[in-house]
Parts: C-alpha cells; sequence; structure tokens
C-alpha cells in the first residue's frame, strides 16, 4: 500500500520550486526592454485518481511509478506565440538545474486528437530531510491557442470517458484547425502586436511615475 501523502511529497515540493523559478524566467525577460516569451505558469501534482487510471490504463505497476510515470509533476508555460515557445525551450536547455530526459515536439507532430503542445522530460532533484531525491517531472510548452483547445478537449474527454460522439470530435477537429490557423496568424502580425505590448507597458510605467 503506497503512503500517498509520504510519496507526493517531493512532487509538490518540485512543482512549488519549478513555478517560482520559472515564473523568475519571466519578470527576467520583463526587466530586460524585451517582449517576454512567457506569458503565464501554472502546475500541479497529478490527482491521486488519475495517477491511478493513468497506471492502469498504462500498465504501469504501482512500484514503478517513480521511474516510469513521468507526469506526476506538471508545470505548464503559455506563450503568446509559437516562436516563443522554441526561445523558451532553448532556455530551458542552457538551465543547470535539471536534466532534460526527453523532448517531445507535439507541435510538429501533432496528436490524432489534434493536441499540439512541447513537452520536456526533465529530472528534478528535490532536497529532502532525507538527501537529494531525484523526481521526474514533465514542462509542458504551449500557445494560448493551444492551450484553449487542449483545456476544452481535456474536460470533453472527461465528461465523455475518451468516446466522443460524433458530432463533437467533427467539432473538436474543426476547432483544433482554428487553433492552428489562429497560431499563424497571429505569428504574422507579431511585430506590431510586440510594438504595440512595448508601448502600453511604457506608458503604464509613466503613469506609475507621476
Ligand atoms: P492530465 O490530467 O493533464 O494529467 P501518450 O502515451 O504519448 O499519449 P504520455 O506518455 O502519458 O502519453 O505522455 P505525453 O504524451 O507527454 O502526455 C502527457 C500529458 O500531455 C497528458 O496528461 C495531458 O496533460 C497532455 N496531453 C497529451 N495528449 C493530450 C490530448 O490529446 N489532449 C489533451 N487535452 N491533453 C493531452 P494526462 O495524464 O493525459 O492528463
Amino acid at each position: 500500500m503506497i503512503n500517498w501523502d509520504e510519496f507526493l511529497i517531493p512532487y509538490k515540493q518540485a512543482v512549488d520550486e519549478l513555478k517560482v523559478k520559472l515564473k523568475g524566467m519571466r519578470k527576467q525577460f520583463e526587466y530586460g526592454d524585451e517582449h517576454s516569451p512567457i506569458e503565464f505558469v501554472t502546475g500541479r501534482v497529478k490527482p491521486i485518481a488519475s495517477i491511478l487510471d493513468k497506471a492502469r490504463d498504462k500498465n504501469i505497476p504501482l512500484d514503478r511509478l517513480e521511474s516510469e510515470m513521468q507526469d506526476i509533476a506538471g508545470v505548464r508555460m503559455m506563450c503568446q506565440f509559437v516562436d516563443d515557445i522554441i526561445k523558451v525551450v532553448k532556455k530551458l536547455r542552457m538551465r543547470k538545474d535539471f536534466k532534460i530526459v526527453e523532448e517531445k515536439d507535439y507541435i510538429s507532430h501533432k496528436k490524432p486528437s489534434g493536441y499540439r503542445s512541447y513537452h520536456m522530460v526533465i529530472e528534478y532533484p528535490v532536497q529532502t530531510i532525507h538527501g537529494e531525491k531525484k523526481i521526474l517531472a514533465e514542462i509542458q510548452i504551449r500557445t494560448l491557442a493551444m492551450n484553449f483547445w487542449a483545456t476544452i478537449e481535456h474536460s470533453l474527454n472527461y465528461k465523455y470517458d475518451g468516446q466522443f460522439p460524433e458530432e463533437i470530435l467533427m467539432r473538436l477537429e474543426r476547432a483544433a484547425e482554428a487553433a492552428f490557423r489562429l497560431d499563424e496568424e497571429m505569428s504574422l502580425i507579431r511585430e506590431e502586436i510586440k510594438e504595440a505590448q512595448a508601448f502600453f507597458t511604457k506608458k503604464k510605467e509613466q503613469v506609475k511615475d507621476h
């Protein structure tokens, strides 16, 4: 029998620490004059019921969760533009506080569901009272449009238990296509948007100074 409270402690700590660190990246970009490629960061520890469902679906024995379930600790980084994702990935590859063990590019190769996102599986060292413990965590990097689609699809998946009615399936496919086109359109006017945002940020600062 797993003692879940104890088992999940390092995962909770990893999510908390990673959130602070990755939000820190966003702040650093904002201090510079650069457009921040990171819009916002979220994180969660997978609920126990979802861990058990996934272990059952993927035939993962419970005594091998630590080495075989990569996303018990999960952090998400949302970007405005597809180009921002590449920028964030490059910065993450330069970091010295974790080791990247796998990268999955579901942007160049979307999933059959229509899901698009960039995944990085990392080995993250957590300092515990018993010494260092390395755990696996997953960082998902996606645009706001990809996140919108994935969030809606995830809720529907939960409702229909993966067995979507034909009509919903068709609409989700069309929505995935629309999200992809939205990303493309936004990329085409990216420079205008960035300039407008820089102007807006400066104006806000001027108001603050007075
Ligand atoms: P939750 O509730 O987010 O924790 P695979 O066998 O490749 O399908 P694997 O090996 O578990 O999946 O890893 P992968 O591909 O990195 O996917 C893990 C997570 O990515 C999922 O976790 C989702 O968060 C997200 N994801 C992957 N595919 C889809 C999809 O088709 N739709 C949505 N909405 N999200 C997806 P969980 O455990 O599914 O869910």
